[in-house]
């Protein structure tokens, strides 16, 4: 797909700073589309007869990355499921969530999906991220949502997401948005930094 026709922005931060959260915000205000990698890579993962089931469990719980052609093929499909469904009048808005967590995969999304507008980037502190998802633990029944995992998760995204993040800044493609306070005080401020990307 060529940018002109369809807008994505990669959504970062890591895990438990609030993508999730503040993308449900901006579909609500804005008519973007809400894909999460982690949400696709988990239904597929509980999809009967799936070939990757086994091997996106085992992955999640490690805090491993899945081999991009599985979670690419995942956002392609849902992307061009949602403009069937929109159809030509469609406004193709999509917020990527939680993807691409690693160099390659943004390199190869953008060769071959469509090159992204910006990335929006949550800031937090891994003391509050800790916090955040040892609470919702108690009651989401994630598989990665333990201490343990989550101390994998907050190692893999410093080492291997991060420098995702700091291409795109390299590139003056970054967003970037503190993510230690309560959802309404960082909405506010994502939807003032999208007004001045004319957003
Ligand atoms: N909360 C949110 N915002 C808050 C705020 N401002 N103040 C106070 N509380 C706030 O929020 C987490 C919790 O915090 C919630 O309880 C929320 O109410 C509260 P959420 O919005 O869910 O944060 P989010 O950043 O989305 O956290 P998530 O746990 O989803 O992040 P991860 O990046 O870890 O998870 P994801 O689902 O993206 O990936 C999981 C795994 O899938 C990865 O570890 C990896 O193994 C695999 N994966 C891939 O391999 N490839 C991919 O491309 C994507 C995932
Ligand atoms: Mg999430």
């Amino acid at each position: 797909w060529s940018d002109k026709d369809v807008t994505v922005i990669f959504v970062l931060g890591g895990p438990g700073a609030g993508k999730g959260t503040q993308c449900q915000k901006l579909v609500s205000d804005y008519g973007f589309k809400h894909l999460s990698a982690g949400d696709l890579l988990r239904e597929e993962q509980d999809r009967p007869g799936s070939e990757f089931g086994e091997m996106i469990k085992a992955n999640i719980k490690e805090g491993i990355i899945v081999p991009m052609e599985v979670t690419i093929q995942l956002l392609e499909n849902a992307m061009q499921k949602q403009m069937e469904i929109d159809g030509a009048g469609g406004k193709n808005l999509f917020l990527i969530d939680g993807f691409p967590r690693k160099l390659d995969q943004a390199h190869h999304f953008e060769r071959t999906v469509v090159p992204s507008k910006f990335t929006l980037f949550f800031e937090c502190s891994e003391a509050v991220m800790e916090k955040r998802l040892l609470q919702r633990g108690e009651t989401s029944g994630r598989a990665d949502d333990n201490l343990e995992s989550i101390k994998k998760r907050f190692r893999v995204f410093v080492e291997t997401s991060m420098p995702v993040v700091n291409e795109f800044e390299s590139k003056g493609k970054v967003v970037r948005v503190s993510a230690e306070r309560g959802p309404d005080e960082v909405y506010r401020d994502v939807q003032e930094k999208f007004k001045e990307r004319g957003v």
